[in-house]
């Protein structure tokens, strides 16, 4: 048997993958689906696998107009935790967080899941007392949190300057030990993957051009391999939900921004746990390749172009040296961007919209990714049943005028 596996991974490796199973089929296509789900990011994909493993509908398209897991899925820095202050979304996050603890054995893929904890830093007073009103808020709706001294920070990450001397001094930590990482790719693979299994159709290269509205219904979409009838679409398109809903004729309380990340040449194990720190900017984790993983805060201008200024990445540069000097003499390899969606109070929207049977997922900003699982899900209950579940529906577009909106800044973090 071993000797079988070494022929087999020495002849895979010589047959330029010629041999590899597709792990999902590309389909024309068909002229007419019960659900067409707009873009194929993880949520897009967590969607389609919820509506038909949870609902059974099967009968459903994914329309990408790139590659699937091209947009924000494949270029975030893949920070997973919970810990946000309000109930409404504790509750959402920490049902996504309890998805993903279980979600590689669902799913057959593994996801390199990596509960490492993730360690916020204090910075001033003022991070102080939203930490600590936070930690409690966290404990009150069973979401771990701890509050950390400085030398308990020291004691956690040792790499960490916590000298007194510095411009920003780290006064003290937050820290969510079940949060960490996942291989954001690995996510969008296994639920395409398990969505496909299901009779779900990923269209990749569809471009969506317009949204089909009759007396206020939608009735289809047009996109770059014609027209599509669809009772029911969901707009799952992250930076780009204000073009969508453009296109339906509504409009969106969003700024779309660049948001930027880079990666470090490959070190051994030097960080085992997520960093992060609103008070300098910055955030960075190390990848099970060794390369650290390093963002900032937006890009002020608005933007649909997928890249940054240098600025952003100049002034995280000096700030991670100062929080973690040994990082001075690491060279950076390559860096990105992805479009992200900023709603008012830094919280998602996800629910219904002014046109009957059209849906929305967007809105997520920069902290998408940890809530891939439960968005999918609390999508795909929407969709199936024409009405929000309770954990979706205080994340309504009405909250707008309203005015039940939902401030998640703080937690929000770094990058807003
Ligand atoms: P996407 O993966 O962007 O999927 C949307 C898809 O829609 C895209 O593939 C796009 O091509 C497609 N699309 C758009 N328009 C159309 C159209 N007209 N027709 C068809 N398809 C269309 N979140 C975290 O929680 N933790 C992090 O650490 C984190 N770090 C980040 C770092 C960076 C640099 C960036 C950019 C984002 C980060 N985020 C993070 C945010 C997170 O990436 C997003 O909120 C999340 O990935 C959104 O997922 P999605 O599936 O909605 O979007
Ligand atoms: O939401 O935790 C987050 C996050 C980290 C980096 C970007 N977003």
């Amino acid at each position: 048997m071993k000797k079988f596996s070494i022929f087999s991974l020495a002849r895979n490796a010589l047959s330029h993958h010629e041999r590899w199973p597709e792990q999902w089929r590309s389909p024309a296509p068909k002229p007419a689906y019960d659900v067409v789900i707009i873009g194929a990011g993880g949520h897009g994909l967590a969607t389609a696998y919820y509506l038909a493993s949870l609902h059974g509908i099967t009968n459903v398209a994914v329309l990408e107009k790139g590659w699937l897991g091209g947009g924000n899925t494949g270029r975030n820095t893949t920070v997973i935790r919970s810990n946000y202050l309000w109930d409404e979304s504790a509750a959402l996050y920490e049902h996504a967080l309890k998805l993903w603890e279980g979600l590689a054995q669902e799913l057959n893929y593994n996801l390199m899941f990596s509960q490492r904890g993730v360690l916020n830093l204090i910075h001033n007073v003022h991070d102080l007392q939203e930490a600590t009103r936070r930690v409690n808020a966290n404990r009150l709706n069973a979401v771990d949190a701890e509050l950390l001294t400085t030398e308990e920070v020291k004691a956690f990450c040792p790499i960490l300057n916590t000298s007194t001397e510095t411009r920003y001094p780290i006064l003290g930590g937050t820290l969510q030990r079940r949060g960490g990482n996942a291989r954001h790719d690995a996510v969008a693979w296994g639920f395409a993957r398990a969505a496909d299994a299901r009779g779900v159709d990923i269209i990749q290269n569809c471009e969506v051009t317009g949204i089909d509205v009759n007396a206020g219904r939608v009735t289809g979409v047009q996109t770059t391999q014609g027209a599509i009838k669809a009772g029911r679409v969901g707009i799952v398109v992250a930076g780009h939900s204000s073009v969508l809903a453009a296109m339906a004729g509504f409009r969106l309380p969003i700024e779309s921004h660049p948001l930027q990340a880079l990666v470090s040449e490959p070190l051994k194990p030097v960080l085992h746990c997520v960093i992060m720190s609103n008070g300098v900017h910055v955030y960075v984790s190390q990848s099970d390749k060794g390369e650290l993983v390093i963002g900032a805060g937006l890009d002020p201008p608005n933007s649909y172009s997928q890249r940054g200024g240098l600025h952003t990445i100049e002034d995280q540069m000096g700030a991670i040296v100062e929080l973690i000097p040994i990082f001075s003499r690491v060279r950076m390899m390559r860096s990105w961007a992805g479009i992200v969606d900023v709603c008012p109070d830094a919280s998602p929207i996800i629910g219904k919209t002014p046109v009957d049977g059209l849906f929305i997922n967007g809105g997520w900003g920069t902290g998408g990714f940890k809530a891939t699982p439960g968005s999918g899900w609390v999508l795909a209950h929407t969709i199936a049943t024409g009405e929000p579940h309770p954990l979706n529906a205080p994340f309504a577009l009405d909250r707008f005028t309203s005015g039940a909106l939902i401030d998640e800044h703080a937690a929000a973090a770094v990058a807003h």
